[in-house]
């Protein structure tokens, strides 16, 4: 009987799905792609025993915590309120940190999305992860990512919304092959630049092939030229039906939810940018139309804000369904402010203090965002000055969610810190490498970082905190710590074939 019920709930709560986003799913369907055996690390699922609904009055929730892992693109550590921003407004953003503890040393894991988002999902620094560059490359069956340890017996429903870049149709990193049970947004980079698509790429495994879908969503809204949707309102809205849909139920045995938002915002269009020469492309400059900036700012400027206004939105939906305490939110950014689009990231100070923004090896480049909120169990108001980097946003999820880590990663948990418990483990080094202009390399060990500029190079040294901006090289009068560093570097990678190390290009000279 209950096998019944389960199997009715289930398809009712699929066929919900259908109207995920109000779209048109006329279209037919495609089959869809068993995933590989074995491709799953989490324990396969008991069958959960059912209690009986909840008396009135009685309070009952999930064992462990919802997650929502919100991430920004190309958002400056210096592009918030809470972070010091005096122009830009974000006061749900800022609401977030003061209900919560935000991170002033937190360390993308490159300084370009791609190689970033890598870090972040599977646990390993640029120097171990399998994607260590922009170009577009697909995580393989081996590469085990955060949902893959959530399902099982965590009974964690998993969903993935927004930008991807991981791996593309038909890859083994297609969203719903690395744990994702739910998955809708962009194919690839310039599918999720453009933020007014015509089609987004939805996943849902329906019940035993009733309702399922792979395939592309047309968005009639968008199409012959029209701009009526737009994408960070149209990740919203998906984010709130999911968080309605898999909300933890009593006839699901409360099994939470982790939803992994990636919105597009404030990434420029940049095929926009190059007909245009603006592309900061938002429905409305609000609140900003009287500012005398120039107009790429105005945009960016109304992105950052509409976006902090999504997450306003989402805040208020958990407080809604009462899922603030058994809610766990992560809001970060990919990596450093951008120079594209028309906008000068100097404008609004978007990497705070620092030098260097998107695709730098500096302070600028890496250091992004990260506040967490999770309702009874952070205390309020609170600023942790720890080093941390993404690739402790795999354990420490887990940790949370109590799950069993896997040994080889390179990341530890912050839970603790976020409990405000003593935090035992800490980093001793922190490792990236990036490839887009010859290899590169960086590190930091306490208050010292390094730069390789090139491969052969002698190691740039600063100390970050007598000069946080990196303006002066110390190496020459710290040849001790160099040595360290050098130490340090001779093993802190593996070979990658798709990213090797290689030489700067000979670039002509002007
Ligand atoms: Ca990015």
């Amino acid at each position: 009987m209950r096998e019944n019920n389960w199997g009715l709930l289930s398809f009712l709560t699929t066929g919900i799905l259908g109207l995920f986003l109000n779209l048109n799913l006329s279209a037919q369907p495609v089959p869809i792609p068993v995933p590989a055996p074995g491709a799953n690390p989490a324990a396969p699922a008991q069958k959960p025993k059912l209690l009986p609904p909840p008396k009135p009055g009685e309070k009952r929730g999930p064992d462990t915590p919802n997650i929502i892992l919100i991430v920004a693109d190309d958002l400056g550590w210096g592009d918030l309120g809470s972070y010091g921003q005096q122009l830009i407004k974000t006061p749900y953003l800022d609401q977030l940190a003061a209900e919560g503890m935000r991170f002033t040393q937190f360390y993308a894991g490159a300084p370009l999305g791609n190689a970033s988002r890598c870090a972040l999902l599977t646990g390993k620094h640029t120097g171990h992860s399998y994607i260590r560059g922009n170009r577009p490359a697909s995580l393989r069956t081996v590469d085990t990512v955060i949902p893959m340890y959530l399902q099982g017996n965590a009974q964690y429903e998993t969903i993935a919304l927004g930008k991807w870049n991981l791996g593309s149709k038909g890859t083994p990193g297609e969203p719903f092959k690395k744990g994702f049970r739910h998955w809708l947004g962009f194919v690839d980079q310039t599918h999720a630049n453009n933020h007014y698509p015509t089609y987004v790429w939805r996943y849902e495994p329906g019940i035993k092939g009733i309702n399922s879908w792979n395939g592309d969503v047309q968005i009639h809204a968008n199409s012959k030229g029209q701009r009526n949707a737009y994408s960070t309102d149209l990740l919203t809205k998906a984010a709130l039906n999911a968080i309605r849909i898999y909300q933890p139920q009593w006839y699901k045995n409360y099994s939470p939810f982790f939803l992994y938002l990636s919105y597009t915002a404030p990434h420029a269009n940049n095929q926009l940018a190059q007909k245009a020469g603006n592309g900061m492309e938002v429905p409305t400059d609000f609140p900003y139309s009287g500012e005398k900036w120039p107009r790429p700012e105005r945009n960016k400027a109304a992105m950052i804000t509409r976006l902090d206004t999504a997450v306003g939105q989402i805040m208020a939906k958990l407080k809604e369904y009462k899922l603030d305490e058994d809610t766990l939110i992560l809001f970060t950014s990919d990596n450093g402010p951008h120079q594209e689009g028309g906008n000068n990231p100097a404008f609004f100070r978007s990497a705070g203090p620092f030098k260097g923004i998107k695709g730098h090896l500096y302070e600028g480049g890496l250091r992004v965002p990260m506040i967490a909120r999770w309702t009874g169990n952070i205390k309020p108001n609170t600023v942790s000055e720890e080093p941390f980097a993404h690739w402790d946003v795999l354990p420490t999820l887990l940790s949370a969610a109590r799950v069993s880590k896997p040994r080889e990663i390179d990341g530890i948990s912050f839970l603790p810190t976020l409990l405000g418990r003593e935090q035992f483990k800490k980093h001793d080094f922190l490792y990236w490498e990036m490839h887009e202009y010859g290899s590169q390399q960086a590190a930091r060990k306490g208050d010292w970082k390094v730069i390789r500029p090139a491969p052969g190079k002698a190691l740039e040294l600063y100390n970050l905190k007598r000069d946080p901006t990196e303006s002066q090289n110390v190496a020459s009068l710290n040849p001790e710590v160099v040595a360290d560093f050098e130490n340090f570097l001779r093993t802190a990678r593996t070979r990658s074939v798709l990213w090797p190390i290689t030489q700067p290009k000979e670039t002509a000279r002007r």
